[in-house]
């Protein structure tokens, strides 16, 4: 009999695969750690019962959490990422002309489990001479560090454990602090279907912060709904003034599947169902 993974969303739906290979299968310290291999989509890393990526559609994600902030800055020099183990985001952003790129993980084993059976996800980014990887508790790094950022990305779990003051107006405020004064900050907001009440708190308590509070979506297959939002706060650049022509001409050499100039100003201009989410824009 198949063993099926069964990622909940919210009331009353889930998302389920068939699991054919176990490929990894520990507790860490913060949570149930897995690898597993599904038919149509590929290596799947799970933490809990959460979907993280996969190595099918993990680009979609990783491409709109990095590239739309990235390019929202004119000229990013360094990066910090909070959470993001598996290293797929550290990837997309490595390929902007950074000075460094500081990645601050609180778990050791989705780095080795990710980069022991899934390792086309971070490529040879953690390889890098830019990059600085710290295991440890971002939100404490965030208010300790004295180093400063041009762009912050926070990649993080849904909100429960480890992952709850990610989503908070107190980190918020830290990562305001670390960042310069042209800075732009992007997290990962949930989905739109399911998460309204997040999507609202996290514009909340980055406006507490940020004059610029821009919400956008993307489609990624993978996870409950399809349907995802990132919220970005910005000191200084607004997204939504980003011309096509500066967008291209600064990922044109990426050969991106999914960010363009087209799909970062449909991003920010849902259809009418989801407005919602951007009211206030
Ligand atoms: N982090 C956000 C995953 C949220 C998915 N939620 C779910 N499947 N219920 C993704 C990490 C990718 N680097």
């Amino acid at each position: 009999m198949a063993e099926w993974l069964r990622d909940p969303g919210g009331e009353g739906f889930a998302h389920v695969y068939r699991i054919d290979e176990v490929l990894f299968d520990e507790r860490s310290a913060y949570q149930h750690v897995r690898v597993v291999r599904t038919p149509l989509f590929g290596r799947m890393l799970v933490l809990d019962e959460a979907v993280q990526t996969t190595d099918s559609d993990e680009f979609i994600y990783h491409e709109m959490l990095a590239h739309l902030p990235l390019v929202t800055h004119p000229n990013p020099r360094s990066l910090l990422i909070i959470g993001g183990g598996d290293g797929g985001l550290l990837e997309e952003g490595l390929k902007h002309p950074l000075e460094r790129a500081v990645m601050v993980e609180i778990d050791r084993m989705v780095v080795d489990a990710t980069l022991r059976f899934i390792p086309e996800i971070p490529g040879d980014a953690f390889a890098d001479p830019r990059t600085d990887l710290r295991v440890e508790d971002g939100f404490a790094y965030v208010r300790q560090t004295d180093l400063r950022f041009d762009v912050a990305l926070v990649d993080s779990t849904d909100p429960h454990g480890p992952s709850v003051p990610l989503f908070g107006a107190q980190f918020y405020g830290d990562l305001h602090r670390v960042l310069a004064d042209d800075g732009v900050l992007a997290a990962q907001s949930g989905s739109p279907l399911y998460q309204r009440d997040l999507i609202a708190q996290v514009r909340r308590n980055m406006g507490q912060h940020f004059p610029i509070v821009r919400t956008y979506v993307a489609t990624v297959p993978t996870y409950p709904g399809v349907l995802w939002s990132f919220t970005l706060g910005s000191k200084r650049y607004d997204p939504v003034e980003i011309g096509r022509d500066q967008i291209a001409s600064r990922v044109e050499r990426f050969g991106l599947r999914y960010y363009t100039a087209d799909q970062h100003h449909a991003a920010l201009n849902p259809p009418p169902f989801l407005r919602y989410v951007t009211a206030g824009d």
